[in-house]
């Protein structure tokens, strides 16, 4: 992979712009900006999971990195380009509560089957308890990843069917302040 254009096409821009919260002059900045410290254009896991260890200096930021990636758009070598880059800022920094929401969603669907088990959201509440443990007081039915995972699904799952759809998961964010809550630990990491 060779250097890459300091500049992207003006029709990438505009389409980059209509699909985020970035003007096209924010895109372009962020690109130059993105290229500068990425000169091949793909940031690894690695170089990613750096990023989010400056922000919790103390946690693991592995296994979340891992989640991340794994809900963004990412290469097939396991890369994240600019597009994904780019979306994933929008969504962190001017997403609507809604699109925080979707994707607080596709965070946990770990295995895209469009719904959430409870062994899914065990394993990404696993991840970002091991970023937050030493940060944040919790109640003590929540002061484990399996504690809080129970709780937060079975407040979820309205219906009772074993799995959390996106609507279940939004009317729960919507209707739940515990859940809000338990889930807000999340927005930390932007
Ligand atoms: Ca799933
Ligand atoms: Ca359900």
């Amino acid at each position: 992979m060779g250097q890459k254009e300091s500049h992207l096409p003006d029709e990438e821009v505009a389409r980059l712009s209509t699909e985020t919260h970035f003007t096209p002059e924010e895109i372009s900045q962020w690109y130059k900006g993105f290229i500068r410290d990425c000169p091949s254009g793909r940031f690894t896991i690695a170089e990613f999971q750096q990023i989010a260890q400056s922000f919790f200096p103390n946690g693991n930021a592995e296994n979340f990195s891992r989640f991340v990636f794994n809900a963004v758009d990412v290469g097939p070598d396991a890369s994240l380009g600019f597009e994904g880059f780019i979306k994933f800022l929008s969504l962190a920094s001017r997403g609507t509560v809604e699109d925080k929401e979707r994707w607080a969603f596709h965070l946990r669907d770990v295995d895209h089957s469009g719904y959430i088990t409870k062994e899914n959201l065990r394993l990404i509440d696993d991840a970002t308890f091991s970023m937050i443990a030493d940060h944040v007081p919790l109640p003590n039915d929540e002061d484990t990843a399996e504690k809080r995972s129970e709780k937060v699904f079975n407040l979820m799952d309205t219906d009772k069917n074993g799995r959390v759809d996106v609507n279940e998961f939004i009317a729960a964010c919507n209707k739940d302040e515990d859940i809000v809550k338990a889930l807000s630990l999340q927005d930390t990491v932007q």
